[in-house]
C-alpha cells in the first residue's frame, strides 16, 4: 500500500477528483497553504495499492500539468492607468510525494 500526496492548485482540484474517483481511486482533499507563497492551495491524500500509483500520477499530470493562460495585465490600475494587453502566467503543476504505508486500517 502506499500513500500519494499531490499539491495541486485550487483551480485543477475538481476536475482532478473526479478523474481518480472515475478510476476507482479514494481522495482526501485538504485545503493547504504553500509556505513561500502563502498562497492557498490543495493537499490530496490518495491511498492505493502500489501497482495503481504509476496510473494515478499520469491522471494528476493529465488535470495538473503546468501550462500557460492569458490573464488581463492590472498592473498599471493603481496609477489610474491600465493596458488592455493580456500577459501569459504560469498556471497549474502538481508536487507529488510517494509513501510506503505502514498499516491502513479502516476500524
Ligand atoms: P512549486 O515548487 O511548484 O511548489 C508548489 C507548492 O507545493 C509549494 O507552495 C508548497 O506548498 C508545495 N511544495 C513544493 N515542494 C515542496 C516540498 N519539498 N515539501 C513540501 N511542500 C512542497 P509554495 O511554498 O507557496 O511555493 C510556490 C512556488 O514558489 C514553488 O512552486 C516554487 O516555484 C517557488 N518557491 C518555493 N520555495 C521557494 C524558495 N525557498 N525559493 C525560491 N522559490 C521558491
Amino acid at each position: 500500500m502506499k500513500l500519494i500526496l499531490a499539491i495541486i492548485s485550487n483551480d485543477d482540484s475538481t476536475a482532478l477528483i473526479r478523474g481518480l474517483n472515475k478510476e476507482s481511486y479514494q481522495v482526501t482533499k485538504l485545503a493547504t497553504t504553500g509556505g513561500f507563497l502563502r498562497a492557498g492551495n490543495i493537499t490530496l491524500l490518495i491511498g492505493c495499492e502500489a501497482e495503481k500509483v504509476q496510473r494515478a500520477i499520469e491522471i494528476i499530470e493529465k488535470y495538473s500539468s503546468q501550462r500557460e493562460e492569458l490573464v488581463p495585465n492590472t498592473a498599471g490600475y493603481d496609477m489610474g492607468a491600465f493596458s488592455t494587453y493580456p500577459v501569459k502566467v504560469t498556471v497549474g503543476g502538481a508536487t507529488v510525494f510517494v509513501l510506503d504505508v505502514e498499516q491502513f486500517l479502516k476500524l
